[in-house]
C-alpha cells in the first residue's frame, strides 16, 4: 500500500465515524467510551485529522487570566483555593477599579494576550457590581482583545447587560460529569450551570465551558462530562480542560494525580467530539512536561493561558512558554478565529 492510499484509507475511516463537517449533539457514553478507549495513536491520529478540518493546526490561542474579586466566595467547591469553606490562607479582596483591570490587559495585550479572562469569586454577581464590571468589558474591548467573564449564576438581566456591555464569551465551567458533581460541590447543582449556560447562549454570547480532571473521578466521569457538553445545543465554542491545581487546605489538596496520557486522551475526544469548537488547555500548565503539553497540541488542544498568574495558582514564566512555542514552531491564533464564533 502506498504512503497516498494508507492516508485515504484511514480519513475514509474517520470519516465514517465522526465527520468532522457534522456537529453532533446526540453522542451516547458508549461511543465516546470507545473513542476514549482507542489505541493512543489511532485516538491522536482521529483528532488530528479533525482538528485540520477547522484549524490550523500550528496556531494557539493565548488568553491570559485576572481575579478581579479574590477569595472569600460562600461555595464549597472542592478543588477551589477561594471557597470560604476552606482554610488556604488565600487573602480575600474586594472587586478591583476598572482603572485597575484596565491597566493590566493593557499589559497582557503587550505580552501577546488576544484574550482577557476575567473571574470572580461569586456565587452570582451583585446588581451593584454590573456597572463596574460592564465598564470592564468594554475597555478591554476598546483595546481589541477579545473579552471574557466568569462571575458565577447570573440572572436574564444580568446577562443581557453583559450582551450589551459587548461581552464576547462568558465562562462557565460543568467540572465534570453529573453523577460526581454532588461529591465536589453542594452549594448548586449541576442543573444550576445548565440553566446559566442557556442563558449565555440565548443571549447571543459565545459560551466557555469545560472541566477539571484529576480530581479523583474515573474516566466514566471524564466520558460523561464530555457527552453533557457535546450535547448541549450548541457546543461551547471555547471548551477548557484544567488539570487540577491541587491547593493544600481544600477538599482535593491531595487528591490522585492523572496520569498525562489519561490528560491527553480527554483533550483528543474533546477535540474529536466538538470539531469546530476551541479547546483550551487550561489551568495545570505549570506541572506539566513540554513533552505532554506538546502532546495535547498534536491532540488538538489549541489555547493556553499566559502570564504567570491564572487566578491564584502558578502558571509558567513568560520566556519558559516563549521557548516552547519557538520548539514546536506555534505561532499565536489573531483574535476572532474560531470558525464557530458567534
Ligand atoms: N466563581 C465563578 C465560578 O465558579 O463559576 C468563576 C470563577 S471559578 C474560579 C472558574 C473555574 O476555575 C471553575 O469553574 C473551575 O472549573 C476552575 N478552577 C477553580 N479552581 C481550580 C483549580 N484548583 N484547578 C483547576 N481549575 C480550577
Ligand atoms: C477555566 O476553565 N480555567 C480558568 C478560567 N476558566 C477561569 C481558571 C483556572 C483556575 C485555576 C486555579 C486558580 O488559579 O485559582
Ligand atoms: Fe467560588 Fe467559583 Fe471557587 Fe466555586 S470555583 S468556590 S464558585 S470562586
Amino acid at each position: 500500500m502506498t504512503l497516498q492510499t494508507r492516508i485515504e484509507n484511514a480519513a475514509a475511516h474517520v470519516t465514517a465515524r465522526t465527520s468532522p463537517d457534522t456537529l453532533r449533539h446526540d453522542w451516547t457514553r458508549d461511543e465516546v467510551q470507545a473513542l476514549y478507549d482507542l489505541p493512543f495513536n489511532d485516538l491522536v491520529f482521529e483528532a488530528q485529522i479533525v482538528h485540520r478540518r477547522w484549524f490550523n493546526p500550528n496556531q494557539v490561542q493565548k488568553s491570559t487570566l485576572l481575579s478581579i474579586k479574590t477569595g472569600g466566595c460562600p461555595e464549597d467547591c472542592g478543588y477551589c483555593s477561594q471557597s470560604s469553606k476552606f482554610e488556604t490562607g488565600l487573602k480575600a479582596t474586594k472587586l478591583m477599579e476598572v482603572e485597575r483591570v484596565l491597566e493590566e490587559a493593557r499589559k497582557a495585550k503587550e505580552a501577546g494576550a488576544s484574550r482577557y479572562c476575567m473571574g470572580a469569586a461569586w456565587r452570582s454577581p451583585k446588581d451593584r457590581d454590573m456597572d463596574a464590571v460592564c465598564a470592564m468589558v468594554e475597555g478591554v474591548k476598546a483595546m481589541g482583545m477579545e473579552t471574557c467573564m466568569t462571575l458565577g449564576m447570573l440572572s436574564v438581566e444580568q446577562t443581557l447587560r453583559l450582551k450589551d456591555a459587548g461581552l464576547d464569551y462568558y465562562n462557565h465551567n460543568i467540572d465534570t460529569s453529573e453523577d460526581y458533581y454532588k461529591e465536589i460541590v453542594t452549594t448548586r447543582t449541576f442543573a444550576d450551570r445548565l440553566e446559566t449556560l442557556a442563558r449565555v447562549r440565548e443571549a447571543g454570547i459565545n459560551v466557555c465551558s469545560g472541566g477539571i480532571v484529576g480530581m479523583g473521578e474515573g474516566k466514566d466521569d471524564r466520558v460523561g462530562m464530555l457527552v453533557a457538553l457535546a450535547n448541549l445545543p450548541e457546543h461551547p465554542q471555547s471548551v477548557p480542560i484544567n488539570q487540577l491545581m491541587q491547593v493544600e487546605g481544600t477538599m482535593l489538596g491531595h487528591s490522585e494525580e492523572i496520569d498525562p496520557i489519561d490528560f491527553v486522551r480527554t483533550i483528543a475526544v474533546a477535540r474529536i467530539i466538538m470539531p469546530k469548537s476551541v479547546v483550551r488547555l487550561s489551568a495545570g500548565r505549570e506541572h506539566m512536561s513540554e513533552e505532554t503539553q506538546a502532546l495535547c497540541f498534536l491532540a488538538g488542544a489549541n489555547s493556553i493561558f499566559i502570564g504567570e498568574k491564572l487566578l491564584t495558582t502558578k502558571n509558567p514564566e513568560a520566556d519558559k512558554d516563549a521557548r516552547m512555542f519557538e520548539k514546536l514552531g506555534l505561532e499565536p491564533m489573531p483574535a476572532h478565529s474560531c470558525p464557530s464564533e458567534r
